[in-house]
């Protein structure tokens, strides 16, 4: 099945260029600072999520942030949760179907093929092996699948094997499931949330995309330029600020440490609800730029005794099996929170999830599916699964 997805995606069109480009620089703060919170008790919010990110780039600007009001601790009990788990669900299905049409059209083509008229026997499980290893999906979780539908096969006596295919969409639904873990705002203000991954994996991008989901559900956000590396970066997430209408703060120092510790307090100051902070792409083996964002995060523990909240880590589908590798060393050395996986639009090879779910089961967030600014999703196992095939 991934295999479809693999190859339709691949096939898929390339990877498109977000909206954001080169010509905006900084901006003040457009967004206003929402208001204050009241810190009256209410119910607190529901549980969970983190994620972190941040880089090393000087940014350009300056700092804005002020301030450093020792912002209490507020419990941040606030309103009703609502919206916060289930953001962008309804759109879902669309648009995952969207994204996926391709790897839809391969995989049920390849299934049909494989399933039509045959007898269940070895080579078939053979074929099938195949079909999701090329996929992506990994040798642990083709495993997994393979003796899952066996057991079945054999409990319930099956001998069509047009059922097979039932079969297969139940069991990784049952895989995939247990990442599907929607962030929760929870815990004091401000909640920050660090992006980490690889150059072009999405980082930015996803910033870009996920303050609209957090701006939809009337929080305040207020974005870190933390990517310092690159001179482009500060500018491109800039334009994902002024789209928003959100303010980015950014130095030209270069230490991302800082922009970032500023962006915390600054936020403190004005009471926002999140901070989103980016950091500069790095290898996975890159130890000396792996050891600088895990002071990065130190960092940040400083200025907010529970951030980062989250520590989302962006992987590029594309990738394959290497998201992974990404994955389990990143886990290693910041302790990640939540993916977010980008690109199932284009070319990606949407088995890795399954890989992921079976080999280093980490919440999936949210799923990337195009360039633009609603094209981020809340991962939904279910109708994942259901656009496949
Ligand atoms: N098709 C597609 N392209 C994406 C998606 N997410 C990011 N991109 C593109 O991937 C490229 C790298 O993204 P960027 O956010 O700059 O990556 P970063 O280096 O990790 O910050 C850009 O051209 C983005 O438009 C996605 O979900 N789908
Ligand atoms: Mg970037």
């Amino acid at each position: 099945m991934f295999e479809f997805l693999k190859k339709i995606i691949k096939k898929n069109s390339p990877e498109k260029k977000p909206a954001a480009k080169k010509e905006v620089v900084k901006k003040p703060q457009k967004k206003s600072t929402p208001a204050p919170k009241q810190k009256v008790t209410k119910a607190p919010k529901p549980p969970e999520k983190k994620k972190a990110l941040k880089s090393e780039r000087p940014i350009k600007s300056t700092p804005k942030v002020i301030d450093k009001k020792p912002i209490e601790i507020k419990k941040e009990e606030k309103a009703p949760p609502k919206e916060e788990k289930k953001s962008g669900f309804f759109s879902f299905a669309d648009k995952i179907k969207k994204g996926l049409t391709k790897t839809r059209e391969k995989l049920t083509a390849e299934l049909t093929t494989l399933f039509t008229g045959k007898k269940i026997d070895e080579s078939l499980f053979e074929e099938l092996e195949t079909i999701l290893l090329t996929s992506d999906v990994g040798i642990s979780a083709t495993t997994f699948l393979l003796d899952s539908i066996r057991n079945s096969v054999k409990k319930n006596n099956i001998e069509n094997a047009d059922e097979i295919k039932g079969l297969l969409k139940e069991k990784l639904i049952q895989l995939l499931t247990p990442i599907e873990n929607p962030l929760i705002l929870k815990g004091t203000h401000p909640f920050v949330i660090m992006v980490v991954g690889v150059n072009g994996a999405g980082k930015t991008t996803t910033i870009g995309k996920l303050t609209k989901i957090f701006l939809d559900e009337n929080k305040s956000v207020l974005i870190a330029a933390g990517d310092t590396f690159r001179a482009a970066a500060t500018e491109q997430l800039q334009i994902w600020g002024e789209r928003n209408n959100v303010h980015v703060v950014s130095q030209a120092s270069g230490d991302p440490s800082a922009v970032i510790f500023d962006a915390i307090n600054s936020a403190k100051a004005k009471n926002i609800d999140i901070v989103i902070a980016d950091t500069a792409g790095r290898l996975p083996t890159q130890k000396h730029l792996i050891d600088e964002i895990t002071k990065i995060k130190r960092v940040i523990n400083k200025c907010h005794s529970e951030a980062p909240h989250e520590i989302l880590l962006v992987l590029d589908a594309n990738t394959g099996q290497n998201a992974i590798s990404q994955l389990k060393i990143f886990n290693e050395a910041l302790g990640i929170t939540g993916l977010a996986l980008t690109k199932l639009d284009g070319t990606a090879k949407g088995g890795v999830i399954a890989a992921i779910a079976k080999e280093q089961p980490t919440p999936l967030r949210y799923v990337g599916v195009g360039e633009s600014i609603d094209d981020l999703k809340v991962f939904n196992a279910q109708e994942y699964v259901d656009a496949l095939f």
